[in-house]
């Protein structure tokens, strides 16, 4: 009697409809992707090998997610040896053209190989994710699926190295396992910078051990009145972890010598005077006596959304004692190269003192060990190509910054501002900017969005999100979802984009946030299925 191996007379499967679909329908667009059209299929036998260094960690992160969707308990081994079959994540085998972020995916009918350092295979194992149905993202774990893949190569590699999302946690306060959500669902999309507002005239939200007051009182409450909150500083170093765990750097910003009040509410001895700003958005009538308050004297803590009204005294040493005392304190717990210091809409700070500031900031950050990042008004100030630019609104800083040989993170506010309605009917959201629908919020080309920019000068892309109007995780998610997939597509995908192309997969996109229990905004642009 002939005995065959049951594997060498086993032929392959063609790909599903469905499986070939969403081969096809990867956010953001991978650099190249040929498609075979035969079938891998997920079993409960299925095997991940591992090989090379750091790539351990990976490997719990793969079964992990797929364990929870399928309900297998899958195997992890190590092996320098390509395995038969399974899937096989190596670090030892990238391809040097790849750089830290860029990798390869091929499945074949046996086996899944992700090559790459291991940036670049966590992000082969987004797009892993994405090729399996999105039922591999529910729980708890869907029994009847099978977990077909169609077969095919996929080479990938990010057209900016600065890809991120900003969360506001000054104006409402958003807690620990709200934070660690939100890193989940950008990087599902490939994003690696978490930029986390920290302070703003509303609320100061991180413990500095030398200035307590700023938490106990300044982090008190928050836009509307409710009961804010603060991070300790073994709680911020809980989300810096938990990011890099997913290769987000967390980008702290304390924003001076503006958006201060919750500091001169705790410390009167900062303040320069609060008073009615002459330019800027005014949304909320500020001549109430409690909001007003003279230099040198604590002011009220302030609940309401208006802007660029508070400033930093700048006449006085003391001032610079708690700005590098601050500085020195979340710098020692951000492992991440940078920090911001906000700079924007500064609307009472006298001209002169506020480039006096900007010179200071770039002194002590420097001093700190940090490259400073700041919204575009600090190009006024000396700074130069150490220092990075955060254009959101006019041209001009943008240039003179360029000028100066800083580069640029480009989040103009009338593209790309996530707390923007979508239209007039949003339930939350400003309009201050635009309106920001869908199509709008991914028809724009960094390179192109301004005049006199090229593609050295930026940086990358980055998507804000302030939340004056965001109480809870629904709100972000209805203001998140379903814009933040299109900015990570701007920031990560090379070639031409079309919108009439990019609406289709998103649209195929529903499932997976349906899986992932996203209340996403169902924009009548998009063809959701
Ligand atoms: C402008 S953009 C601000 C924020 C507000 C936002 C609201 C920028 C650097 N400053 O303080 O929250 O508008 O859309």
């Amino acid at each position: 009697m002939l005995l065959v191996a049951a594997s060498s007379c086993k032929k392959a499967k063609d790909a599903s409809p469905e499986a070939i679909a969403q081969f096809q329908n990867v956010i953001p667009k991978p650099d190249s992707a040929v498609l075979g059209g035969k079938a891998f299929e997920l079993t409960k036998e299925t095997t991940i090998t591992l090989s090379g260094a750091d790539v351990q960690p990976l490997g719990q992160y793969l079964a992990d997610m797929l364990n929870k969707g399928t309900g297998f308990e899958l195997a992890i081994k190590t092996s320098e040896k390509a395995p038969e079959s399974g899937i096989f994540l190596t670090t030892a085998a990238a391809d040097t053209t790849l750089g830290k972020e860029g990798y390869t995916l091929t499945v074949t009918d046996q086996l899944v190989t992700i090559a790459g350092q291991p940036a670049g295979i966590f992000y082969g194992l987004q797009t892993l994710r994405q090729l399996f149905p999105a039922a591999i993202e529910k729980t708890p774990a869907a029994t009847t699926a099978t977990w077909q893949l169609a077969t095919g190569t996929i080479r990938d590699v990010p057209l900016y190295a600065w890809r991120g999302s900003m969360l506001d946690v000054a104006r409402h306060f958003f807690g620990i396992d709200d934070v660690k959500r939100y890193i989940d669902l950008i990087s599902y999309y490939k994003m690696n910078i978490l930029h986390l507002h920290l302070s703003d005239d509303q609320g100061w939200r991180i413990e500095i051990k030398s200035w307590p007051q700023l938490t106990a009182h300044g982090g008190s409450t928050q836009v509307g009145g409710g009961k804010g909150g603060f991070y300790t500083q073994e709680q911020y170093s809980e989300i810096v972890a938990y990011a890099a765990s997913r290769f987000i750097t967390v980008v702290p910003e304390i924003d001076m010598p503006g958006h201060i009040n919750s500091a001169l509410a705790s410390y009167g001895e900062l303040n320069g005077g609060i008073q009615v700003p002459k330019e800027g958005r005014i949304e909320l009538d500020l001549s109430s006596p409690n909001v007003l308050g003279a230099k040198n004297k604590p002011t009220q803590l302030y609940t309401g959304i208006q802007v660029g009204f508070s400033t930093l005294r700048y006449d006085k040493e003391e001032t610079f004692r708690f700005i590098n005392d601050v500085v020195r304190e979340l710098s020692a717990i951000t492992p991440g190269p940078y920090f911001h210091v906000g700079g924007d809409e500064a609307h009472v700070t006298k001209k002169d003192e506020y480039i006096k500031f900007v010179n200071r900031f770039t002194e002590i950050v420097k001093a700190n060990g940090k490259k400073m990042v700041g919204w575009e008004e600090i190009a006024q100030g000396n700074i130069d190509n150490n220092v990075i630019v955060q254009h959101w609104n006019k041209e001009q800083h943008a240039l003179s910054a360029i000028d100066k040989g800083s580069k640029l993170i480009m989040s103009p506010a009338t593209k790309a501002y996530l707390d923007m309605q979508y239209d007039s009917t949003s339930r939350i959201g400003l309009h201050w900017a635009a309106y920001i629908d869908v199509d709008s919020a991914y028809s724009w080309d960094p390179i192109t969005y301004s005049h006199g920019i090229d593609q050295e000068d930026i940086l990358g892309v980055e998507a804000p999100l302030w939340t004056e109007t965001v109480a809870n995780m629904n709100d972000i998610e209805y203001l998140v979802f379903p814009r933040l997939p299109g900015y990570a597509e701007l920031g990560w995908s090379t070639g031409t984009k079309s919108w009439e192309e990019y609406k289709v997969r998103l649209g195929k996109h529903a499932a997976r946030f349906k899986a992932l229990d996203i209340d996403y905004y169902k924009s009548a642009k998009v063809p959701w299925v």
